[in-house]
This record gives C-alpha cells, structure tokens and sequence, in this order.
C-alpha cells in the first residue's frame, strides 16, 4: 500500500532533539497514520556536529541556518527543539512559509512573543501545537478521561508539583536553562509549565489567579564549558544565575477548585517527580512520573488503590506491549507526535495549541508579577 508522506526538518539536536528523532524515527512503526513522517533535515549551528547528530539520529540531510531549513521543499513540518529564545522567530517563519510546526515548550520566553506565535498560526494554512509532552502520559490521559467522565464529582483540590534535583551542587555549572536571556525563567518556565499544562488538562479548568514565591538559591555558578541534556561541565570563571531555582504558587481554577504548584530543581533525591493529585467531591487521583505506569484512585469512601496503566484500552497503550510491561519516558514523545501527525494527516487542529502554550506563558508572567510584587494576579 502507498502511503502519504510528509518532510519533517527538526532545528536543535540536544536532549528535546534526541527524544523527538526517537519519536519522529517509531512512530509510524506502531501507529496507524494518515500520513507517515519523512525525517528529511535536520539544523544545527555547527556543521560537524549536526553532521553526526543526523547521521546517529536518522536525520537525511543537515543546514547550518534554520532558515535554509524551514525554506526547504521537501520539509513540511518543522519541529522547534531549541531553548526558549529562538522559539518565537523560527515558529512564526515557519509559520508564513505556511509550514506545520510542532515547538518545545514553554512556547515562548515572554507573553508578547507567544501572542506573535498565536498570531502567526491564526495567519497560516498551517497547523500548530505546543509540546507539552507529558499530557500523552497514558495515566495522565487516562485521569483525565476520568475526570472527564464525571467519575471525580465536582473537582474540590489540585495538588501539583514537578521536583528535580539536577543542580543541587552549586558547582554545577551555568547551563543556558539557568540563564534567562536562553531559557525566560528557571524552573518556573522549565518544569512548572508542565504542571500547569497537566493540572489544566486533567481538570479541563484554567488557572484564574496565582499568589507566588520564587527563589535563587545559588546565585553564582561556574560558566559551562559544555552541557547536554540536564548535565555539564564549567570553567574556573563563575557567572550569574538570572533565574529561579524553584517557584511555589496557589492558585484559583475556573470551576472553583483551589490548586498548588511547586517546580524546583532542588529537591535533593527527585529525579523527574512530576506529580498531580486530584480531589473530587467523589474521589481522587493521583500520580508520580517517577512511577509513570501507575495511577492511584479512591473512590472517597476507601483509601487510594493503585491502577496499572498497562491494558490495550487504556490511552495509547494498545499500541504497544502486553499488559504489565510498561512505557517509559520517550514514549510521551511518540505518543505526542503521533497526535500531531493525525491532526495534520486529517486536517483538523492539534492540541494543546498556540493559544494553549500563550495562556500557560500568562500564567508564568503572573507567577513572576505575584512573586515580585508580593501580591495576588489575577490572570486575565
Ligand atoms: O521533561 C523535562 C523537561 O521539560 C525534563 O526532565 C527536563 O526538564 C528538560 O527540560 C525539562
């Protein structure tokens, strides 16, 4: 049988560039799409290292200039897996170039640059959608789902945190997320977007107003002499740290539930604890990513029992192994872009979008205002 094809041009190659080539690489191996991912370019500034990263990654050429990329005609989706500063440029080229584009998160370093992403999709033929990847957890989809289904009653609580610990040693060096001219902000932007993407998916209620802290706990660190994923190495030289290491907020909902968040990348002993608990006026749930096959529920009159969230008709999981035998972290990603694939393939628009990424990027801006000003921020 033939099948459509369709160019993908990735720009970046770090951590986000390695877990989307895995994606880009099986997703068409084990999902029925409409239309089947040709990895046809990949950008990067440096021409050997972009070189060998295509060659590892499965990537058929290589452009040391975005723009070349995007301009490509064998690249029809263009998929944005750079820090936070060169989000906005690249997405709204690629955007009048009437490409699709697919962009890590957060969407953007400021409100006014996500509202320039939000203009650019509502312009362009082409489709757009924020990587919040987490959302294609199968126990997050599976919670909201239920939420959904009413099985929670009348949402009262949600309790949200993402902890890490990667920078715990202040000798860690001075990587660009903790640089605020790369990466907007710190943990907040990094990690608690996530939280604030999942407590509003799981829910389907929006953040209204926000009461913050934020913190810098280690002001100076050594100037990185190389990085990659969430690891590094510094120089004698020490530079500023012009972001948050951790951000604690509460937080109004839409339908009145009240909510708290807490993204910190000092949680000594955390990994990757994204964690949600939901409680409802007839049960609760809960979660941990660091047991990402799990989903905890009570039904309100017993304790919480533990749901494994391995059968064929919990979401996405039929696609894969037996039960019991469990997914990991980069299958979010599969799972993300074989979404994004199916709303291009049939023409319809991805979730979550642009204007989903600007109101998580208002909520990141009334984080800051709250912390600064000491005061509540309502979010408009
Ligand atoms: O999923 C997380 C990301 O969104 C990863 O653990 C690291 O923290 C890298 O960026 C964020």
């Amino acid at each position: 049988m033939t099948r459509t094809t369709i160019g993908v041009g990735m720009v970046g190659y770090a951590f986000m560039g390695r877990v989307h080539s895995q994606a880009w690489r099986n997703v068409a191996a084990f999902f029925d799409l409409p239309v089947t991912p040709v990895m046809a370019a990949l950008s990067g500034r440096s021409l050997e290292a972009a070189t060998d990263a295509a060659a590892r990654m499965g990537w058929a050429a290589v452009e040391t200039d975005w723009r070349e990329l995007v301009n490509r005609d064998d690249v029809q989706i263009v998929d944005i897996c750079t820090p936070g500063d060169s989000h906005a440029e690249i997405a709204v080229a690629a955007l009048q170039a009437g490409k699709h584009v697919i962009c890590e998160k957060p969407l953007a370093n400021t409100v006014e640059e996500a509202q320039a992403m939000v203009a650019a999709a509502a312009a362009s033929p082409g489709r757009s959608m924020v990587a919040f990847n987490y959302r294609r957890v199968p126990a997050i989809a599976l919670a909201q789902r239920m939420v959904a289904a009413g099985e929670l009653g009348q949402i009262r609580h949600v309790r949200a945190q993402y902890l890490q610990d990667w920078i715990v040693d202040p000798d860690f060096p001075l990587v660009w997320r903790l640089q605020k001219d790369k990466a907007g902000s710190g943990a907040l932007g990094d990690i608690g977007a996530h939280i604030i993407d999942t407590a509003q998916f799981v829910t389907g209620q929006t953040i209204v107003g926000v009461s913050a802290l934020t913190e810098t706990f280690v002001r100076e660190r050594p100037l990185a002499s190389a990085s990659s994923g969430l690891g590094g190495s510094g120089t004698s030289e020490k530079g500023s740290v012009t972001v948050d290491d951790a951000a604690l907020f509460i937080g109004r909902m839409s339908e009145g539930a009240l909510a708290s968040f807490e993204a910190t990348r000092f949680a000594t002993g955390r990994k990757n604890a994204l964690r949600l608990e939901v409680n409802g006026s007839l049960g609760s749930l809960a979660f941990d990513f660091e047991a990402m096959n799990e989903l905890w529920v009570s039904s309100g009159d017993t304790g919480f029992r533990r749901v494994l969230v391995t059968e064929p008709d919990h979401p996405y999981v039929g696609a894969w192994w037996p039960p019991g035998h469990g997914l990991g972290y980069e299958h979010t990603f599969t799972h993300e872009i074989k979404d994004f694939l199916e709303a291009v393939g049939n023409g319809t628009d991805p979730s979550p979008s642009f204007a989903d990424g600007l109101r998580v990027q208002r909520v990141l801006a009334a984080v800051e205002q709250s912390a600064a000003e000491g005061c509540y921020k309502e979010i408009a």
